[in-house]
This record gives C-alpha cells, structure tokens and sequence, in this order.
C-alpha cells in the first residue's frame, strides 16, 4: 500500500512511551480471512513521560473497544489509533478481525500452506491488533488461541488446552515483536534438555507431517549443543519449560527468537543427508544457535528501539560464530566469516546503501536488517574483545546480563559494562557503531639496526551523509617471520587509534617480513604495495591460517587482475602455490579447499573499482574461468590422488571434518571437470548417496555445458521436495552462460511449480541470477530488465523480500556508462511505479539519491 508521506525516524528523538503496559491477555478465534483478536491490556500512565495514547495498527478492523468496560470509539487512522484515556490505571479492551490467508506480505499473522504463523519482528504486531509496537514496551503475555486444528502454540509455558482450545502463560515480560502463535495440522519431533540446575525442558520441532519429519533430528541436536553450549561458555540458562521450534515454508528471513517458539524458514532447520548439502547443514547448525542464543542477548536483554538492533544482532552473531568455531575449526570459520565482510558488507559499505552498523535514521526497519548491523556488528564484538582480552570480555558481559536483565537497551548500556570493568574509556571505541564506511590501512616499513617500524595511515571513504570520517581504534594483529620462514615475532595486537601511527619491533637480525591484521582483526581494507614473491612467501609460511590463506587471496587477485587488463598469462608463483597447499597433507583439508578458492567475480569488480578500473563483468569471468583451467592444468597429476584421499567412507556425517574432506574432493573435481570432459563429475553424480556430492557432480557437469539428462533426472528424483527444487532452480540460473542467464530464469517463471508468493523459490531464481555475475550484467542488459520487472510485480504482494532483492543493483555505479545507464533505468522505473511500497521505495531511493 501506498504511503502518501514516509516518515523518516531519527535515533535522537526517541522518547519513552507514555504509558506502561502492565498485562495483556489475547485471545485468538482462528478462521483464515476473518480472524479474531480480542485483546485486553491493562495500561498505566508512565507519570515520567506524559503523552498520548496512541496504538499502532495496521491493516486491522476495529470490531469495538473498550475502557474499563465501557464502549469507547477511538480516532482510527492507517497507523493506528488515540484515544481519551483515564489519567491513571485503566483497562483497554478491543476486538478487531483479521485476514491471514490474503498476507501474502508474511507479515504479522498469515497462512502458510494451511498452517497459521506470525512474524511480528520488527512491526508486524500492528497487523494483529492495537498496541504500542515498540520493543521498549514489554509485557507479560497470556493467549488463548481457539480454532479447529490439532496444535495451538504460543510463547511461554502451556497452561492448558482442551478440544480447539489452547492457553500459554510467557512469565517474562517481553515486547511485541517477540510475540508468536502457530497453529495447524503439525507433526513433534520431540527431544529433551536437563539444564545446569537440573531443570528439565521439553523440546519439539513441529513440521508438516510426513516427508519432513524425517529431517528433524539433526535440527534437535543443534538445539541441544546450543543449550549447553551457551551454558558452559556464557553461563546462560534456559528459563522455560519448553522450546518450540517451528518449520514453515514461506517465511521472508532466516529464522526468528520469538521467546519460546522459534519460527524457522524450513530451508533453515529441516536437514536430511540425501536432502542436504554440507554448507546446509552448517547453516542450520548457526541459525538454530543463533536463534537459542537471542533468548539472552535480544529476549531477557532486548533492545530499546530498533536503532539499537545491532545490540542484539552484532553480539548474538558474534555468539554464532564462536559456537561454529567450537564445533569445527576456529581457522575455517574465521576466513568464511571474512570472505563473507569482505564480499558482502564491504560491497553495502562502499556504495549507496552503507550505513553505520547503529544507523541513525531509516524510513522503514526491515530495510536495516543488513549484513551491515549484523556481520560488521559481530566484528565491532569481536574487536572490543580481541581490544581488551577473553578474561575481561566474559566479566562484562556477566555484568550485562546481571545489570540488564529484563531491560531494553542500547549500546551506550553495553559499552558501559565494559568501561566499567575495565577502567577503559571507550568513547573512540564508539565510532564503529556512528560511522559508516570501510576504513583503508596504507602501510610503509622500514628496518635499521636491528629495529623494524610499521607505518601506519587511516581513512574512511566518505559514505551518505557522512563527508568527514574521524580515525576508529583499530586492532591490528601482527606476528613477524624471517627470511627462512620461522616465526621471530609471535602474534601481538597493535592499537591504533590515531590517523597515522607507527609501531617498533627492536631486537632483530634481519629484516623480518611481517604478517599484518592476522585473525582479519578488524574489519579494514588493507593497501600495502606487496610482491608475489613475498605473497606467495607468506601463502607457504605463514603460521596464522588467515593470513596464509589471505596470501593466497592476495595473490590471486593479482593474478586475474593482470589476466584482464593486461591480457597476461597466469603467474607460475600462484600456480606453484595451489600446487603446494594441495600437496601439504598436513593442512586441514576444509583449509585447502579454501585455499585454492578464487575471489568471486563480484569482488573482482569491486577490487578493479577500487584501482579505478571499470569492471567488465564478462572479461572477469572469462578470466577466472582460464585461471580455473591454468590450476587444473597445473595439479593434474595431483588431483586424482587429492579425490581418491577424500572420499569419506562409511554412513554420511554432516560433521566439520567428513565436510572438510568433501569440501577438498569437490573443490579437486571442480578443477578436474575443466580438463576431463566431466567423466569424475558424472560418476560422482551417478554414486552419489548424499546431496553435497550429488550436487557436487551437477553443478560440476552444467559448469561446462553438459549435464542435461542428469539436470532432468535429478528433477524427476526431488520433485516433491520444495527444498531441493529451490536447489534445481538455482543451479540452473546460477550455472547458465552468461548470455543465457536471463532467458533461463526468465523460462523458470514459467514452470508450473514456480511461485513468486514462496520467497524462497522467487530467491531461488532471481538471487541467483544476480549472483551470476557475467550473467546480470550480460551487456544486452536483459536480466537488469527481467529483475526490475519481477521486483515490481513482487513488491504488490511482499514489499520486504523484494526490497532486500534490490540490493543487486547496489553496485551500479562501478560500471561503464551503459551498464550504469541500463541499471539506473531499471532503478528508476521501480521508483515511478504507482503504489510502491514504502520499503521499496526507500531503497530504491537512497541507490538512486
Ligand atoms: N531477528 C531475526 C531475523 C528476522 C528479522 C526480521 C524478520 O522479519 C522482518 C524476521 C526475522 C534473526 O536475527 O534471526
Ligand atoms: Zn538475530
């Protein structure tokens, strides 16, 4: 729906709401166009903060209300409603009808597949009824849900249930946003948790019953290494009598931490072998993690108002990451983590869309829910506590869960526990979270007398709205090698904190080659003029696996940057240097695997924008796809022996170190495929007994232009399975030459089981169009076209997804004039279509602006 004038919000006119909410009892009458919600809130006046009784609500009927049982009739507008109230306790009732099998926007409660679920973060609990919407209004929820179905479910403990009727009580106070109900013809998969004092937790999945059923129990035993992982490391506890989990199949995010009653994106918690991929199976692992641990950091501790989001996001991903790191390799998880800064937050924070990680105003939430709040917001965690050591990171947050419990709020409060554990002044610390931009780190050495000097020089690139850039205190790990290889200085953290600043290492021999932001220590782009020489020095000696395997990076970007503006031929010193890693069986093979990987042709783009070369998407990937053939070419004699060593015998394992060897064989078969006709890959594809190699050998087989029989057969094998055909229509877009890319995705549409309402098949098709480079950016410029296209007719029925996916055009200006004309074309008649959403608009808005 059109809306006439967006506000625009500012983080420095927060004010508290001018009344407490003291209880809230609600009751559900189920029925999928006209539901009924009766509410009955009692409010007290917060006698600090006078004002108006204003509830928000949206798209709800107002049936009647009431105060103190008394018929009232409130002023109602498209945002809500006021109303005269008593000057002291009152009780407000209210019935207003519903409609969740037309919300198609999955937005507040709507059906899915029959099922009632609701998503109420960040404003969906406006769509139910009329409240204060605001996540610093927190409340104790009852809910009586009634309604035909076998399984009623809401937040908190049950309270009781008979025939079509059920009760839960939630004891802690929450805000609105974590509100949930689910309702419908669901199948348990239960499980059980004893917590550190001995407490007994019920624990379910709910699924659709049948075929999913089958895929829970990985799920459950995520759930439960969460729980006592939180336990050992954090000392948290679960507070309730049960955890619910739910799978429903349109859901527009990942997951989400309603208190009690996690609702999940299927794709998100339902894991099978033969349904799975390797990188499936981590994903769920860190998604269920992740949504444990907001029961601590987001639910008990929650947010003052949404411009504190990365309080909650940042510190709970952080939590994630170290929890996947526990599970398998600190190392690996490390570098995926900086691959995943480095190609996608670094991309928001170098264009239109870069934001500081606490924003300071928006026009609509959902449109901040970014890789920005919640992946840089992790490394802001991560440097506070490489910054002031393990010991004294645990003691503040043990100080934050004491003094915050129960409360809503902000990062002041946050950094506050770590300045007064520490004695640290962190007001310059604080910059990360005001100002948006990738900090650039120019270094310059020197050596004399046995004493080495780093230089170093800061800058922030201006970003929207923000021209000048203050210096951030920046961690930068560094150890120091000798000429042979041996480590003469082990890791220190140098803080700096200054635009220039120069650290002294005495007491050497030689001039040492030094390895700087080990452990990718913060998040910063790196400018140091560098040779081969000494890249591929480091990719064989370094001692932190990061910077080893950032050495390899290094020096593979240099490589392709030289094979496409210079037309050279691949350097021997890279060659050499995959050669070496894949023979080195003392590595870690997951490490290998990543090792060998190239950068992806988006940070190609990105890394010849940032040397003032227009990209060309096309020569980028024509370069790769040599270099790719280069390697192969280079390890032949290797490779067979590197897919005979990694074949994982025995049942399928989704654990980090059968994935590891896999990761390696598939990365062997990708290279191998290029110079063997596909033959590896068709047999792996014909023997395949689980996703991740049966996937392995397609993908490997469409690489090349060959597959086709399999590409049916695996259809007609899982074509009942909507998560596995979310897989098939990726691949297909995502492998197609470049100058088909459009018109494959544009036939998918057109298959019977393509429905643009299920955000995860739409994404399916139209994430990977975007994400094959070459292919959107296929000079015809018709996949720019088919993507604006389709957002336009997505954004009428769900303004959140669409507006997420317009974020393939952020990068629009780091191409030539024709690329950029077409793109901003595109940009712009999304911007003119009548009736656009407020989330569209404003992303289209600030790309165009
Ligand atoms: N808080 C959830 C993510 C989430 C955010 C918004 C949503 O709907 C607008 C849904 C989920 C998380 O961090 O997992
Ligand atoms: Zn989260």
């Amino acid at each position: 729906m059109k809306d006439a004038s967006p506000q625009t919000i500012h983080l420095s006119d927060y004010r508290p709401f001018a009344y407490t909410v003291d209880s809230v009892h609600l009751t559900f009458r189920l029925a999928p166009k006209a539901t009924r919600v009766i509410s009955k809130i009692a409010f007290s006046p917060n006698a600090a903060f006078p004002g108006e009784f204003f509830l928000h609500g949206q798209d709800v009927k107002l049936i009647w209300a009431k105060i103190d049982g008394v018929d009232v009739t409130p002023d109602v507008t498209d945002a809500g409603l006021t109303c005269a109230v008593p000057d002291a306790p009152f009780v407000w009732e209210a019935e207003v009808e519903i409609s969740p099998a037309t919300n198609t926007a999955l937005e507040g409660l709507y059906t899915s597949n029959g099922m009632y679920c609701t998503q109420c973060e960040a404003e969906g609990f406006r769509k139910i009824t009329f409240y204060p919407d605001r996540p610093d209004v927190m409340s104790v929820f009852t809910v009586r849900i009634e309604g035909d179905l076998p399984v009623l479910l809401s937040n908190g403990n049950p309270v009781n249930s008979g025939d079509g009727w059920a009760e839960w009580h939630d004891p802690w106070p929450k805000p609105a946003y974590l509100f949930a109900l689910v309702a419908g013809d669901l199948a348990a998969h239960p499980g059980s948790f004893t917590t550190m004092s001995g407490k007994d937790v019920a624990l379910n999945i709910y699924v659709r019953p049948g075929a999913d059923e089958g895929k829970c129990a990985f799920g459950m035993e995520a759930l439960k290494r969460s729980m006592k992982w939180d336990e050992d490391v954090y000392g948290r506890e679960y507070d309730l009598d049960i955890f619910n989990i739910v799978a429903v199949d349109d859901f527009n995010m990942g997951a989400m931490e309603n208190k009690g009653l996690n609702v999940f994106n299927s794709s998100c918690v339902l894991a099978s072998p033969e349904t799975s991929t390797d990188a499936n199976f981590e994903r769920i692992e860190a998604i269920i993690a992740h949504e444990y641990f907001h029961n601590w950091t987001g639910n008990r501790i929650t947010c003052r108002d949404w411009f504190q989001l990365c309080l909650k996001e940042g510190l709970t991903v952080f939590r994630d990451q170290q929890y996947t790191g526990d599970q398998g390799s600190h190392a690996v998880k490390r570098i995926e983590d900086a691959i995943t800064m480095r190609s996608r937050q670094f991309r928001e924070d170098n264009g239109p869309l870069a934001h500081p990680v606490r924003p300071e105003s928006f026009i609509e939430i959902n449109n901040f829910y970014t890789i920005t709040v919640y992946e840089k917001g992790a490394e802001v965690i991560g440097m506070l506590k490489r910054l002031v050591g393990d010991e004294a990171y645990y003691k503040a947050c043990d100080l934050y869960f004491e003094r915050h419990d129960g409360d809503a709020a902000t990062i002041e409060d946050w950094l506050q526990v770590f300045e007064d554990t520490t004695g640290r002044d962190l007001t310059r610390f604080k910059r990360w979270y005001a100002q948006a931009g990738t900090p650039r780190l120019t270094i310059s050495d020197d050596y004399a007398d046995g004493t080495y000097t780093l230089h170093f020089t800061q800058t922030t690139p201006a970003t929207p709205g923000q021209d000048e850039k203050a210096p951030q205190v920046i961690p930068i790990a560094v150890g120091l090698l000798s000429q042979n290889g041996e480590e003469v200085q082990p890791t220190v953290v140098l803080e700096m904190t200054e635009t220039y600043q120069s650290f002294r290492f005495d007491g050497l021999t030689e001039k040492p080659i030094p390895s700087i932001l080990r452990d990718f220590s913060a998040p910063v782009i790196l400018q140091r003029e560098q040779t081969n020489a000494e890249r591929a020095f480091l990719m064989a000696h370094d001692t932190d696996p990061f910077n080893k395997w950032d050495a390899g990076r290094a020096l593979a970007r240099d490589v392709l940057t030289k094979m496409i503006t210079k037309d050279a031929a691949p350097d021997i010193a890279y060659l050499d240097g995959v050669a070496a890693i894949l023979r080195d069986d003392s590595l870690d093979p997951a490490f290998r695997a990543l090792a060998i990987s190239l950068p992806s042709e988006d940070d190609m783009a990105q890394a010849l924008h940032d040397d003032a070369v227009t990209p060309d998407p096309l020569a980028i990937h024509r370069a790769c796809e040599a270099l790719k053939v280069a390697m192969a070419q280079h390890v032949q004699d290797i490779l067979p022996r590197i897919m005979a060593d990694m074949i994982v015998s025995g049942p399928y394992s989704p654990d980090a170190k059968s994935a590891g060897k896999r990761s390696l064989g598939r990365a062997a078969l990708m290279l191998l495929t290029r110079i063997d006709g596909g033959a590896a890959a068709a047999k792996t594809y014909a023997e395949a007994d689980n996703m991740t190699m049966q996937l392995a050998g397609l993908s490997a087989l469409l690489m090349i232009g060959k597959g086709d029989a399999q590409s049916e057969a695996f259809r007609d094998q899982w074509r009942n399975d909507r998560l596995v055909m979310d897989k098939w229509f990726g691949l297909a877009v995502a492998m197609a030459p470049p100058e088909k890319a459009a018109m494959v995705a544009q036939a998918l549409t057109q298959e019977p089981d393509f429905d643009m309402k299920n955000p995860n098949r739409f994404r399916a098709v139209f994430g990977a169009l975007a994400g094959n480079a070459a292919g959107f950016h296929d000079p015809s410029g018709d996949a720019y076209r088919l993507l604006g296209t389709w957002l336009i007719k997505l954004d009428a029925i769900n303004p959140q997804t669409t507006a997420r996916m317009t974020t393939a055009f952020e990068t629009w200006r780091r191409y030539g004039v024709t690329r950029q004309t077409q793109m901003r074309e595109v940009l712009e008649n999304i911007a003119a279509t009548s009736g656009l959403s407020r989330d569209t608009a404003e992303m289209v808005g600030r790309m165009l602006g």
